[in-house]
């Protein structure tokens, strides 16, 4: 820490610097090829545009650590309360374009390297994508990070530095082939290795009774491995403020080089396995999407980077002068990002009683004070439960100590309502032939506040998922405990750099970009939705975005669209409750309408182009399926004479973040369509109206909150309603489940082989997921469609009818678009993160002066 003899030198140092970096056009290119030839060792006439990207990408870095230090000094001397957001997860994407932009260094970029003859364009392709994250519960942190920046707020984000991320997806021969994602290469420019800030974690080992410093008795936990984690800090610069908060992910390294003892015996072998089975914990991502399977070297991950981010925060908590453990709830507040880091309420224990010794008693009203859960989802394969065996093994003392806390609850429990079944229920141990705990329920136990990620979604937490949870808050006088707190997107990324067109027609027609930190002044755009001048441009900007797809389609499937029709996208994870088979079963009848009309009929038909795009967790056999059935029934239809003009279907590869900011600009319709009341929120859907698509949807997630702030004639809304599923679920096991003749004749084309010509171990498979979808009638045999595919497929149908028919009328789309995407100001990440600020955190806004 702090040494005065040093700073004194220091300053002189300082002084000799130019203070902060110059940010002219001039001083940026002077910094550039400073780091072009010092920083990467090339010459300033010969490099190569990953060269370029990686200079450029220092340059950054100096000006984001210089605003990143200078806000860490402000937030200290202020001794502000501090938000710490803990997620397995972050899927940042591409870091270049946001951090000039969120840097105000748009023009001068611009300026700098136009002068020498490069585009920022094609500087930023040169960025693999770090992918830390599966799908919308990791984009939705990256989110946050942006926005928490934005308001100025003292929060940062916690998580691992995964060697490999998120699988890159290729497609053979229709099917998905996962290849590993080493998004590391020859480092990241954006990231800041701290080899002096590491933690050692302890995993394994037994736990031993003893006499503390103090000659108390007191519980050791001993022996087995310990590793140490070493943090990487990622600047996280806010819009139009000077903060910069920091993303601090953990890698795992081993405790020691192997010492030489080892190295000259005999065992240099087991001392480099030690390293290996030390760097494994921080190796590879899980590529499981709202599902989860129970691996060891999962909770070791969990426990790795929760361990660690508690060790840092209370670090920087008892560095204060005089501090008092009363006071943590006044300076901490952590929120879990679903149950992946919810350990944490043991290991929070574990560090205040075992390691500072504050009493059990306060030390669980701190626990409980400072920690918060959001829940991401309602499908129960989701929720985490590890067996006890496995982690007494692993974590004995955490073992014990939620034993403890249980009994404790449990006592209260039976006190309140006598012996139940709502005991066993709010238990944190599931009794059964292998005994787990569950991580939700030690969550909601340990937590201040719990909350959901949409409207709907928080209620079926209240009445399905926690159902006694929710009742012990009512009758405890703490209904309050589960909130809610709808998601959001930034605006940032993706409308203002992911659509460069539309941003520049909200700030010249609002005349400012204040829109960009308050969405509400979107709301200046409403007078103008029938002004035809507004009309020429917004058309004029979707036509951008669809050259600009048409680009990306040409060059990563060789695939040429018709920039006149209709774009219709699915971008998501692909899980049987999001039905892209009942999407790809719609196309299939589209064609065969077209195939049964005349050429003259045909003509008068809205041309369509159907993308689908979106990764399968490596293990889940139908998802993989399902994206083998649309890459042939793609094939066939495009390649057919009589409807390749008019109909095409292609799926989109190795979607990512990259990929969704050159799709969701050039959508016109976008589908959300899972089962009412399976998709908890939904995060694309915002994404896809905030650029001006319309949506096709259930009366799901946030789709429900989309429409009511936007109109309901802004969204093509079909399908059951969440309080129905139950009744038509009950109705089908008696055997009433009837089956459209138009998805019959669906049906009939694939067992004819019409999507498998040649292939057939894939027809095999093609008839099980439609037999799956038909295993519906008899009594007591319905397992088959259990998201509802053929009860609510003849109202998508009709919701596509009314698409193409509203498409026709030019005028009133536009209207409709530019209506919809100016009503939507809740869904920014801002309005999210203010209410958890407000709501759950009490942290406030602290925003730091130009210059410190
Ligand atoms: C969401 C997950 C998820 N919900 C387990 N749950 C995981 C669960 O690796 N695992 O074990 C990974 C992810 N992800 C998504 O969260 C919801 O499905 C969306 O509806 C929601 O918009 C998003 C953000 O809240």
């Amino acid at each position: 820490d702090e040494n005065p003899d040093q700073k004194e030198k220091m300053e002189k140092l300082w002084k000799l610097m130019e203070t902060y970096e110059p940010n002219d056009p001039e001083s940026i290119q002077k910094s550039f090829a400073r780091h072009l030839e010092y920083s990467l060792a090339c010459t300033r006439f010969n490099f190569t545009m990953q060269d370029a990207y990686r200079a450029a990408g220092l340059v950054l870095r100096d000006r984001l650590l210089e605003s990143l230090n200078d806000t860490n000094a402000y937030y200290r001397k202020m001794d502000v309360k501090r938000g710490y957001y803990l997620s397995a997860e972050y899927l940042i994407g591409r870091h270049m374009q946001n951090a000039i932009a969120n840097l105000d260094l748009e023009q001068p970029f611009k300026e700098a390297f136009h002068a020498l003859g490069m585009q920022l364009e094609d500087l930023f392709h040169e960025e693999v994508d770090p992918a830390l994250g599966n799908g919308g519960l990791g984009r939705l942190a990256a989110c946050f990070l942006d926005s928490m920046a934005t308001l100025s707020l003292p929060c940062w984000g916690y998580g691992i530095r995964y060697s490999y991320g998120m699988f890159k997806q290729d497609i053979q021969n229709g099917r998905q082939v996962e290849m590993p994602d080493f998004w590391i290469g020859d480092g990241c420019p954006f990231e800041i290795p701290r080899p002096d800030i590491t933690y050692p974690v302890r995993l394994y080992g037994e736990v031993q009774e003893g006499l503390n410093a103090q000659g108390e008795w007191c519980l050791n936990w001993v022996g087995g491995d310990i590793v140490q984690a070493m943090a990487y800090d990622n600047p996280i610069p806010g819009f139009d403020t000077y903060n910069t908060n920091n993303l601090r992910l953990w890698r795992a390294c081993p405790t020691k080089e192997f010492d030489l003892d080892q190295y000259s015996a005999a065992n240099f072998t087991d001392a480099v396995e030690a390293r290996r089975k030390a760097e494994d914990l921080s190796a590879v991502l899980y590529p499981n999407d709202a599902s989860y399977e129970g691996r060891e070297l999962r909770l070791r991950q969990q426990y790795f980077f929760v361990s660690a981010s508690l060790q840092d925060l209370l670090r920087e908590f008892i560095k204060r002068p005089n501090y008092k453990w009363s006071e943590l709830p006044e300076k901490v507040a952590v929120q879990m990002n679903d149950t992946h880091p919810t350990i944490a309420v043991a290991e929070f224990m574990r560090l205040l009683v075992d390691v500072m010794h504050v009493p059990w008693d306060e030390a669980w009203e701190l626990t409980t004070k400072c920690l918060n859960y959001t829940n991401h989802t309602v499908m129960p394969e989701a929720l985490e439960k590890w067996p006890v065996e496995m982690m007494t093994r692993m974590l004995p003392r955490h073992v014990q100590i939620i034993g403890e806390l249980n009994l404790r609850w449990i006592n209260g429990l039976v006190a309140k309502y006598g012996d139940g079944p709502i005991i066993a229920a709010l238990s944190i141990f599931e009794e059964g032939d292998v005994k787990k705990i569950r991580m939700g329920n030690l969550a909601i136990m340990g937590s201040n506040k719990v909350n959901g990620v949409a409207a709907l979604h928080t209620e079926i937490i209240k009445k399905e998922t926690f159902p006694d949870f929710y009742k012990y808050c009512c009758d405890t006088g703490a209904p309050d405990k589960i909130v809610n707190m709808t998601n959001g997107v930034t605006p940032r990324r993706w409308v203002h750099c992911a659509n460069p067109a539309l941003s520049a027609i909200f700030t010249k027609y609002l005349g400012s970009h204040e829109w960009l930190t308050d969405m509400t002044k979107l709301k200046g755009m409403l007078k103008f939705k029938e002004d035809p001048k507004l009309h020429a441009e917004w058309m004029e900007m979707k036509k951008t975005a669809k050259k600009k797809l048409a680009g990306f389609l040409k060059e990563t499937l060789d695939l040429e669209i018709d920039q006149d029709a209709l774009i219709d996208i699915q971008i998501k994870r692909i899980h049987e409750y999001k039905r892209q088979f009942m999407n790809c079963l719609y196309v299939i009848h589209r064609y065969q309408q077209l195939k049964k009309m005349s050429p003259a009929e045909r003509e008068k038909v809205q041309k369509r182009v159907v993308l689908i795009g979106g990764k399968a967790a490596s293990a889940y056999v139908n998802a993989k399926l399902i994206i083998k059935l649309i890459n042939n029934v793609g094939k066939v239809i495009n390649n057919d004479p009589d409807t390749g003009k008019l109909l095409k279907l292609a799926f989109v590869p190795n979607y990512r973040v990259s990929a969704a900011e050159v799709l969701i600009p050039a959508s016109d319709i976008s589908e959300h369509i899972s089962t009412a009341g399976t998709e908890a929120s939904g995060t694309s859907n915002m994404k896809f109206v905030m650029n001006g698509g319309l949506i096709v949807g259930t009366m799901d997630g946030a789709n429900i909150e989309i429409r009511e702030e936007c109109g309901e004639d802004t969204m093509f809304i079909f399908g059951c309603l969440e309080h129905e599923v139950a009744g038509i679920a009950a109705k089908a096991k008696e055997g009433h489940y009837p089956i459209d003749s138009r998805l019959q004749a669906v049906f009939q084309a694939i067992r004819n082989g019409e999507f498998s010509k040649g292939e057939p171990e894939a027809h095999a498979e093609f008839c099980s997921l439609v037999d799956k979808l038909c295993n519906t009638h008899g009594a007591g045999t319905w397992d088959g469609d259990r998201y509802l595919v053929v009860h609510d497929f003849p109202s998508f149908v009709d919701a596509q009818a009314k698409v193409d028919a509203t498409y026709a009328d030019k005028a009133k789309w536009c209207k409709l678009s530019i209506q919809a995407a100016s009503s939507m100001a809740k869904f920014s990440t801002d309005r999210t993160i203010s209410e958890y600020a407000d709501v759950i955190w009490g942290v406030k806004p602290a925003p730091r002066p130009m210059e410190m």
